[in-house]
């Protein structure tokens, strides 16, 4: 059974993620199936993107598939991992992709909705960002995607507690662009993609690709990276890790050690 519904009409695609049974959590089916439907908008010229989940739903992402997740010992966040490989497909897509957001949106759930262009969300949404729940590292480019969308305190605020934000909090922020009560979200998002689609592909595409580039441009040296990376492998090594892991597994709190 399909973990996605697509349609495509006047030049505009959406993609419906539909694992509700998993809560749409970013497992490599989910995110394989939402990349070659990219893939099938950009070979059909498709102008602007909506990623949604079903109307109505309490979560729009759970965030990455924990059942996914390595033991400890191997970079949970490598530049190969299905959750990175998501990101950067939204953010490489020719054409502006709007997240139209209902529900809970939970740990990499909210680097994959801040990926997108344009973000609009009903007022009972929000945003967790989780990797302190799990004992998780983030990676580099996470990091740098929560840096170019959301000031530093509030970022640290987030990171450091894990706990959800409310839409109105995230709109005071710029990190979303509209609330929308959820009957009338649909039919402003694609009115707001209906003023994309008639407007240059060419000239929106190189200017999206303009901002990413820019914004992803940072002077990181080699010791920098390496610093970064041995201290990420510090705790994808831990104890601490693992034990995240398994709390989760099990349906229990962890009992981190520092360690
Ligand atoms: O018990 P069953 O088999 O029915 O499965 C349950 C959950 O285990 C499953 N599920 C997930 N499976 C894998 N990865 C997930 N992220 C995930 N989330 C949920 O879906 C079934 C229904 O879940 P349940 O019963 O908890 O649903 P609910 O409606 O009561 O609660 C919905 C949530 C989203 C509040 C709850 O499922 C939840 O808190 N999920 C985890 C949210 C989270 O911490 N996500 C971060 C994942 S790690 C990640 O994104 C990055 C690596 S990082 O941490 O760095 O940001």
């Amino acid at each position: 059974m399909p973990l996605i519904l697509t349609e495509t009409q006047d030049a505009i695609g959406t993609i419906v993620m539909n694992h509700l049974q998993k809560r749409n959590a970013l497992s490599e089916a989910l995110i394989g199936e939402i990349t070659t439907a990219l893939e099938c908008f950009r070979e059909q010229g498709i102008r602007a993107a909506v990623l949604r989940a079903p109307a109505g739903v309490k979560v729009w992402s759970a965030g990455h598939d924990v059942s996914e997740l390595p033991d400890r010992g191997r970079d949970p966040l490598g530049w190969g991992d299905s959750l990175r490989v998501l990101v950067r497909a939204i953010q490489e897509f020719p054409a502006p992709v709007i997240a139209l957001i209902e529900g809970g949106v939970w740990g990499g759930g909210c680097e994959v909705a801040m990926a997108c262009d344009i973000l609009v969300a009903t007022p009972e949404a929000t945003f967790a960002i989780t990797p302190a729940k799990l004992g998780v590292p983030y990676n580099l480019g996470g990091i740098l995607t929560l840096m170019n969308m959301i000031p530093l305190p509030v970022a640290k605020e987030m990171l450091f507690t894990a706990q959800p934000i409310p839409t109105a909090q995230a709109l005071n922020l710029g990190v979303i662009n509209y609330i929308k009560p959820a009957d009338e979200i649909e039919s402003f998002v694609y009115g707001l993609a209906g003023q994309i689609v008639v407007n240059s592909p060419l000239s929106i595409a190189v200017m999206k690709e303009e901002l990413r580039l820019l914004a992803s441009a940072r002077t990181v040296t080699p010791e920098l990276f390496e610093r970064i990376q041995g201290l990420r492998r510090v705790v994808y090594d831990s104890h601490d890790y693992q034990e995240g892991l398994n709390a989760f597994r099990e349906k229990r709190k962890p009992r981190f050690r520092g360690e």
